[in-house]
């Protein structure tokens, strides 16, 4: 839904076609390119990942199905000083900071190793959040910083529709209004909260009012033309880093897969509903844009999906090959002053891994 108060940006309708003035990145070859590559990228990442999920190799995974523009268009916009705090439907933004792909699969298998990334990039970015919106206070605890120390940087942190219901999203708009912080609220409205659909979710007709009382702006993008969503977010970062204050951005767009592996949709979810959704969808729009300028072809398609899998193949391999973290890890960086419980609990650990052969699993 939109609200005539609420400005909304689409430059490309779902063929693909423009529908309104075209940014300048749209004649930027290079950086289109770059979106496409890497929405694809994201979007056979996902499907590798359900199908480790199925034989067990990793736990519980969340797709970005359908939302891939969000993610890429704020990897693209981010610098590499900026601060990303994301939460877990971020596969898309993490791999264009850097975040290697073993590490985002160690990460969904459980293992803490995943969110100490490896490039210097992706460092400072915070690990997934999957407390629903406690990380858009974390955002505002490192835009603070950011202020205190006058330094030209932004943060963006992200969200689903559902978590602008919590109370934490709006004690983070609130104090990001009063403080002026350099931060960046994007909304990845996929229209469900797992089984909830956002017309139940807030009686306002759009989230990106939110802001209005606590005194940011706040604007609609379609979530699917990544065009729209780039160029908004470059607007609200340079914003920010310019000490211009916050901006929340609520990005339209669509869940076309399950809310999780451990869930399925069709049990409440019309089908009619995701069908008219898939003609929206982002990547195919970006696509038929391209092919429009003459800058892909189904060759160029076919090259790329053979260098994405085969990408793939290579990480899955790293990942397998990574063996179990130390043991030790489960009791370390959770108390400045060691409890003396957990001491003995701690020996009695390493006991039975010793008892087993150094093996933390039987
Ligand atoms: C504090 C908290 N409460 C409940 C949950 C369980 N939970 C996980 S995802 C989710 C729905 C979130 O929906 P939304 O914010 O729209 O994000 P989406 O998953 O659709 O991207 C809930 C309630 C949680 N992770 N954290
Ligand atoms: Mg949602």
């Amino acid at each position: 839904m939109h609200d005539p108060a609420i400005p909304f940006t689409r430059f490309l309708d779902p063929d693909g076609r423009p529908c309104a003035a075209l940014p300048p990145c749209a004649d930027d070859a290079e950086l289109l390119e770059r979106l496409y590559r890497q929405m694809v990228l994201t979007r056979l990442f996902d499907q590798k990942a359900v199908a480790l999920q199925r034989t067990g190799r990793i736990g519980t995974f969340a797709q970005g199905l359908g939302q891939e523009a969000i993610g890429v268009a704020l990897g693209a916009a981010l610098r590499p000083d900026d601060v990303l705090v994301p939460y877990y439907r971020d596969t898309g933004v993490q791999l264009m900071r850097g975040a290697r792909m073993e590490e985002v699969l160690l990460y969904w298998g459980g293992d803490e190793r995943g969110s100490a990334f490896a490039d210097p990039l992706a460092r400072e970015d915070f690990p997934i959040c999957v407390p629903i919106a406690t990380q858009a206070l974390h955002a505002c605890g490192v835009a603070a910083a950011m202020r205190i120390r006058d330094q030209h940087r932004a943060v963006a942190t992200t969200c689903g529709d559902g978590a602008t219901s919590k109370g934490d999203f709006l004690e983070a708009l609130n104090v990001a209004g009063a403080w002026q912080l350099p931060v960046v609220f994007i909304i990845n409205n996929n229209q469900w909260a797992i089984s909830v659909p956002r017309s139940l979710q807030c009686g306002a007709p759009t989230l990106a009012q939110k802001a209005v009382g606590a005194g940011i702006p706040g604007e609609q993008v379609d979530g699917n033309d990544v065009l729209a969503v780039y160029t908004r977010i470059q607007a609200a970062l340079e914003r920010a880093r310019q000490g211009k204050g916050p901006t929340l951005i609520e990005c339209l767009s669509y869940r076309l897969s399950d809310h999780t592996t451990a869930d399925d949709a069709s049990r409440y979810r019309p089908n009619e509903e995701v069908s008219a959704a898939w003609a929206r969808e982002p990547i195919k729009r970006l696509q038929a844009f391209l092919a429009s300028r003459g800058n892909w072809n189904e060759q160029r398609e076919q090259d790329l999906i053979e260098h994405c899998q085969a990408q793939l193949q290579l990480a899955v391999e790293r990942f397998e090959r990574i063996g179990e973290p130390d043991p030790d890890q489960v009791f370390e960086h959770l108390y400045q002053r060691w409890p003396t419980p957990l001491a003995e609990q701690r020996e009695q650990m390493r006991e039975r891994v010793a008892r087993r052969g150094g093996q933390a699993h039987e």
